[in-house]
């Protein structure tokens, strides 16, 4: 499979969860202001919305919309999603709020030039990320176990950081575990991204030898 994406954007909790799901995928980086991908192809071609994430299976079918990909994905590696009778139903749940709620409040930082705007958008976007502190169980979102909706929430706290929106420190330690994981890091470094732990956990090269 392939999944089209923008280093940092939404897309990057398909590519954690791909590597938590242990599924082997090509990457074709898309230039979402031009829309022309890293090999020269016309992205509105491929994908007439024009958005990332689309993974394209082997069998050439294309699923675009993130909540459909990281359900996906979830369906191939069951260990991803929660578990239980409700399981599929409060993933769902999760998935769509993180992205309807959540992402969505984030389009005046990203786009507007108007700073009242922004500073409106981040006490929202604050707000949110404050209801979902109190749903941080244990380690993550349902538990001791990660699934494909703790690596959405986490691209939405690395936006989050990255525009100074206020943050619980339960978040914050939230963030913290999950960017210690290996797919995290991975991933991170595949997108050429800096890595997210705070710098007291990197091993620096001289400390270390
Ligand atoms: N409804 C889409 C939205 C995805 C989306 O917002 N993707 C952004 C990157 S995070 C994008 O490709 N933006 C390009 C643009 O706005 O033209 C989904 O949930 O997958």
């Amino acid at each position: 499979m392939k999944l089209y994406y923008a280093p940092g954007a939404c897309s990057l909790s398909g590519r954690i969860s791909l590597h938590e799901a242990g599924l082997d995928a090509d990457f074709e980086r898309v230039d979402i202001k031009t829309k022309i991908t890293e090999r020269g192809y016309d992205y509105t071609a491929i994908n007439p919305k024009g958005y990332v994430p689309m993974l394209v299976l082997d069998d050439g079918n294309a699923v675009t919309e993130n909540i459909a990909v990281l359900t996906l994905i979830a369906d191939r590696a069951p260990d991803l999603e929660p578990g239980g009778p409700l399981g599929r139903t409060r993933l769902i749940e999760m998935l769509s709020w993180i992205s309807t709620e959540l992402h969505v409040a984030f389009t005046p930082l990203w786009s507007s030039d108007d700073e009242a705007e922004k500073a409106r958008a981040a006490e929202t976007i604050a707000k949110r990320l404050d209801l979902i502190s109190d749903h941080i169980n244990e380690l993550y979102l349902f538990g001791p176990r990660f699934t494909v909706a703790d690596a959405y929430l986490f691209v939405m706290l690395r936006w989050a950081r990255a525009f100074g929106v206020r943050m619980s420190p339960d978040l914050v330690g939230y963030f913290e575990r999950v960017a210690e994981r290996e797919t995290v890091r991975r991933a991170l470094a595949e997108e050429g991204l800096p890595d997210a732990r705070p710098a007291s956990q990197i091993a620096s090269p001289e400390l270390s030898s």
